[in-house]
């Protein structure tokens, strides 16, 4: 039995019935251990703050222990209201943050960080499209029709972005909280005057995207 599955069963012993979760990033390899496991079911929500108070929700009704795992740096902190609130009225809610086993686990980054070429032409084949590929075909379109200013979320669109080469790029450090990349655009859109092309992984688009579109109100934007 490794650790992850250890503090599976420990949390399910105590009470914990699920678990709720974003995953991503370095918690990769615990979520696939939580998930192929199946000691305590994994429900996965699209921004931290949502996780926190599903967990809380849960130790309430069940009157047991509610558990949130979440990626840290960012994700962590995008959770803390959620915690302190947990805490304040002492709901029991263990918080898995993964920096914690990521060094049991052993495991290497999971974005090798690549030199920065930048090919042109998209072969035609049945391989699983790359980060390379989206940047070529970028390339591609923009050295024939001009470019865009672009603004890029965090994950691997960011690692897409450095392979663009254009300079006209706003980007978050890497490590920082996702959900940059759409409202990003507008701000793009409104200091420009040109239409952004805005690089969003799923997650992060789900975290803000969505919401600066029901601001919008038009089909401006296209995620
Ligand atoms: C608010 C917040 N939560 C978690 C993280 C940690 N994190 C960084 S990248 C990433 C996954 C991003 O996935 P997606 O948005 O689908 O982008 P892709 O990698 O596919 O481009 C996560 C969870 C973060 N940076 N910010």
């Amino acid at each position: 039995m490794n650790l992850v599955e250890s503090l599976l069963h420990a949390l399910k012993d105590h009470g914990a019935r699920q678990i709720f979760g974003i995953p991503g990033d370095f918690a990769l390899p615990y979520f696939r251990i939580i998930e192929q496991s199946r000691i305590l079911p994994l429900y996965t929500l699209s921004h931290e703050p949502g996780v926190g108070f599903a967990a809380d929700a849960a130790a309430r009704i069940n009157m047991g222990l509610g558990v949130a795992a979440v990626t840290y740096g960012a994700g962590a902190l995008n959770m803390i209201n959620a915690v302190a609130a947990a805490y304040a009225e002492k709901v029991s809610l263990p918080a898995l943050v993964d920096r914690l086993l990521e060094r049991v686990e052993g495991q290497a980054r999971p974005y090798p960080v690549r030199p920065q070429v930048f090919p042109r032409g998209m072969p035609a084949d049945a391989a699983a499209i790359t980060p390379t590929d989206i940047a070529t075909a970028v390339n591609d379109l923009m050295a024939e029709h001009g470019r865009m200013p672009i603004a890029s979320d965090i994950g691997d669109c960011l690692f897409t972005a450095m392979e663009i080469e254009h300079t006209a790029l706003v980007a978050p450090g890497y490590y920082v909280t996702m959900g940059y990349g759409v409202p990003a655009g507008l701000g793009l859109q409104a200091a420009t005057g040109q239409r952004p092309l805005i690089l969003d992984g799923d997650g992060a688009f789900r975290m803000t995207g969505c919401r600066a579109r029901a601001i919008l109100g038009r089909d401006k934007i296209i995620g």
